[in-house]
Order: C-alpha cells, then structure tokens, then sequence
C-alpha cells in the first residue's frame, strides 16, 4: 500500500520520461559500470542497473537486520578462530568439494606455521529475503553471509541520491524525504583504514586485489577513494601481478610490485576459476603467509561457507560463541531458515527424502560464490537422484526456500526495454570489524543495500547480470 501507487507505475509516458531522467541521474551520481564490451578500459562506460522506483520494506524488520550485524561480526570472528569447529563443520565438504579442500589446506598450512599477523579485518554482507507468513506480515531470513568479495557498497553509497530525485520528478516529494542516507563506502573504508593504522607504516599500501576483468571497477574506486582522502594509499593487482613480482622478507612482509603492501583486500579469488594455475594458488597462499592484514584471512573465509551456515543452525552451536548471552543467540537464531545436511547417514538421508517430495520449498546450495550456483525445483530431484546416495551430496547443504512478497518495478538497465516486471528484494547488511589480538578495536554496522531481481530468476546477484540496485522505502 505504502510503496508507489499503481498509476504512477501505469502511466507509460511518465515512467518514459522518468526513466531518461533516472539514468542520466545515475551517469550524474556515478552509478557506474564499465560494459561487458570493454571491462578493462574507461572510455565507454554505462550506469550500472538499477529500480526505476525504492522498494517497501516494512521498518522493523529493516531495523532487526541493522541490529544483528554487529552479532554476526563477532560470530564470523569467532568461528574463524575456532581450529576444532572448522575442523568439524567442513570434514565431510572437503572430502568431496576440491574448491573447499584446497583452501582448507591453506588454512591448515598456516596453522602449523602460526599466523604471523594478529590483525584482523573483516568486511562482510549478510543477505537477508523477507519471508510472507500467513498474516501478511514478514520475517527477516538470512540467505547466506559473504565473507569474500562483499561488494556494491559502494555504488549502494550513491544510489539514494538517485532514488531521490526520479521522486521529486515524478512528484512524489513525500517518499522522496522517506529514501534513507547510506554510506558503506566510508564504513568499509573505515575499517580498512584503521587496520593500516594498526600495521604501523605509513609507507605500505592498501592492495586491492582484483580480477582479470574489472567490469565492476567504480564500485571499488569509492572504497579506495575514501582511503586515499585520509591520505593512505591504494593500489590495484591482481594475481598475476602477485605471481610475477610478489614476495616475503625475512620478517614475512609482503612486497608486490616494491612496494611494503600492509592490507590486501581480496576482491578475486572466491570462485574455483579465479585459480587459473598452479601459480595463481601460490600467489594465495605466499599472502596469507604474509605479514600483511588479509580481508578476508583464510579462515575467515572458510567461515563464510554454505555449510558452516548449515552446522550453524543445528541445535546448541551458536551457544558455543555466546556461552552467556542468550539474547544474541536468540536474536541471530531468529534470523535463521530451514537448513539441512546432507551427509551421509540417516539424517542427510531424511533431508534427501524432504526434498524430493517437495522440491519446490527448497533451494540446494553447493559451495560456491558469485551467484547462479544454486540448484530449485524440479532440478533439485534430478541432482540428487543423479548422485545416487553417493557422498557426492555432502558438497551440497539443503535450505527453506523463502518467499518473499512480489513488487511492481522497472528494471533499467543497458539495451534492456522498459517494461513492468514482478520483482523480488534482497537486504544485505554490511558489517566491519577490526581486531587484534584478543580485542575487538573496531564493530560496526556500516550500512546497506537493497537489491531487486524480476521474479522469474531464482538466483543471481547485480555482478551475475540478474539483479540490479534499489533502496529500501520504509514503511
Ligand atoms: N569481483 C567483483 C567485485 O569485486 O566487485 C564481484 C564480486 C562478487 O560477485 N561478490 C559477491 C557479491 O557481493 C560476493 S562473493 N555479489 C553481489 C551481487 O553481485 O549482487
């Protein structure tokens, strides 16, 4: 009801206009992207996709996902620093899944070595769907959280100014003042910034390590912008570069290109085809043996598995992290939906069984990032009859599948015709901590993002080519 009514969306010669407004307004605030013609080069470039209109999305769920963040901060920290628990939770995974073992033997190697840096930085963004219960209500149901590579934070820094204005235009000035300021790029910045403090020397830089090709440049360029305003410096590299010019001085400082690097901030590196060769894992392991602050560190990264979200759910483990705070297990419980194992034994025996008999209430996951990896419906018996009872299945975890309330919006994006669609949201929630040692020196909850997908795709991000920017309109 408290969205944008019907014949605002109806009315083709507005949203005709609007629309040229919108993107010439995005091309204004540097809502950008490079294109899929030329991803390595500046020359020509395009807004990056985006909602015509900001999306409802009922306030108290929006505040519960602010207030869980910083919870979830601590409890990715925590289950990195738990040798045992990692241990546990992955064994069946790394039996089956190569990505998963090779950087679980990283993370084994540096543990027998002794982790050479005390600096902890980590920037994440957990995913959240709003669930319709039967009263027309919602709840907040976590996707999964992104402990790799969490990105848009800072295109999502300048898309309200953008919702603001199609508002003013199209006179609706009310919910134009209702669009929310939002500014990870400075938050995630922040924390970057303070763990190169805490390395202690202003010669090093922040090295960003990037990928092959960098269609989504702009939105790294605000994050190390807001670095480069407090006078730290950045750099770009990606694994080649690491390969051909990376390495450790005697006392395990990194050195890429000359230069001292004090924090490299992975943007490469969460899917099994960024390791083009032999070299390329090296590349990762010589930085995580390094002296350098990893965003994320190897376990860290290990934490923000699909399984580890799975073992989370299972009966007394987030008491394990909060022994005394009962109301933080609550609170993140709360947050949790339906997920299952599938190793083998009886219970993954009982989960394959659930999802045959009604594939359609369940999304299969295997582990992997960047989107489009999930498996739905139909496709699911297909899968899992296709592996047979074999241990295959363990690569896999088993989730609800939430439904969230559909809305009407126009998808823009590049060469893409106007047209209304049914659309559905996705929250997420950046979060930023900064430890050493023993204390937490920084926890934040730095900002959000909203992003908005025609309902026919079940899967896939706005750096897949599926979903594109928004904003929330509380209401
Ligand atoms: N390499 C690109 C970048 O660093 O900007 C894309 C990274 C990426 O796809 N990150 C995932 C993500 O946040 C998490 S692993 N995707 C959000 C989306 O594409 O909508």
């Amino acid at each position: 009801a408290q969205g944008i009514p019907d014949e605002v969306m109806m009315n083709t010669s507005l949203i005709k206009d609007l629309a040229d407004v919108a993107k010439d307004s995005a091309l204004l605030q540097g809502v950008l992207m490079r294109i899929e013609e030329t991803p390595n080069a500046s020359e020509l470039v395009t807004y990056a996709p985006f909602t015509l209109f900001p999306t409802p999305v009922p306030k108290d769920v929006f505040l519960q996902a602010l207030a869980v963040q910083t919870y979830y901060n601590t409890l990715v920290d925590q289950i990195s620093r738990d040798t045992d628990f990692l241990r546990d939770a992955l064994a069946s995974t790394i039996a089956v899944d190569d990505f998963t073992a090779r950087l679980f033997r990283i993370h084994e190697q540096i543990l027998k070595e002794g982790r050479s840096q005390s600096i902890v930085l980590g920037l994440n963004r957990s995913d959240y769907m709003l669930d319709q219960r039967e009263d027309g209500t919602s709840s907040l149901k976590q996707i999964e959280i992104n402990t790799f590579a969490a990105s848009f934070g800072g295109l999502s820094s300048r898309t309200p100014d953008v919702h603001r204005h199609i508002l003013k235009v199209a006179g609706r000035l009310e919910e134009s003042q209702r669009i929310l300021d939002n500014n990870p790029a400075a938050g995630l910045a922040g924390a970057v910034a303070k763990a190169w403090e805490l390395y202690g020397s202003e010669r090093a830089v922040i090295m960003f390590l990037v990928e092959e090709s960098q269609r989504n440049i702009f939105d790294q360029r605000y994050i190390e912008n807001e670095l480069w305003k407090r006078n730290i410096p950045t750099i770009r590299k990606r694994f080649d570069d690491v390969c051909k010019t990376g390495s450790l001085d005697q006392d395990k400082r990194l050195f890429v290109d000359g230069l001292e690097v004090a924090v490299v901030y992975f943007r490469n590196g969460y899917m099994p085809q960024n390791y083009v060769s032999e070299q390329t894992w090296d590349a990762r392991l010589l930085m995580e043996r390094s002296l350098a602050v990893k965003c994320p560190d190897i376990s860290t990264h290990l934490a923000g598995t699909k399984k580890v979200q799975q073992v989370l759910a299972r009966p007394g483990v987030l008491e394990r992290f909060f022994p005394d705070q009962p109301q933080v297990v609550e609170q993140i419980r709360a947050t949790f939906a339906g997920l299952y194992t599938l190793d083998m034994g009886p219970e993954g025996d009982k989960t394959v069984a659930m999802a045959l008999a009604a594939p359609d209430r369940f999304v299969l996951k295997p582990q992997r990032e960047g989107g489009g990896n999930n498996i739905y419906g139909s496709e699911i018996c297909q899968v899992l009859e296709g592996m047979n009872e074999s241990t295959e299945r363990m690569a896999f975890i088993l989730m609800d599948k939430i439904h969230p309330a559909p809305a009407h919006n126009f998808l823009l994006r590049r060469d893409a015709p106007l047209q209304i669609s049914n659309c559905l949201s996705e929250l997420g929630v950046f979060g930023a901590y900064v430890r050493q040692g023993k204390d937490m020196v920084m926890n934040e909850c730095v900002g959000h993002l909203l992003r908005t997908k025609s309902s026919e795709h079940s899967d896939g991000g706005v750096a897949a080519g599926v979903a594109v920017l928004d904003n929330p309109l509380l209401v």
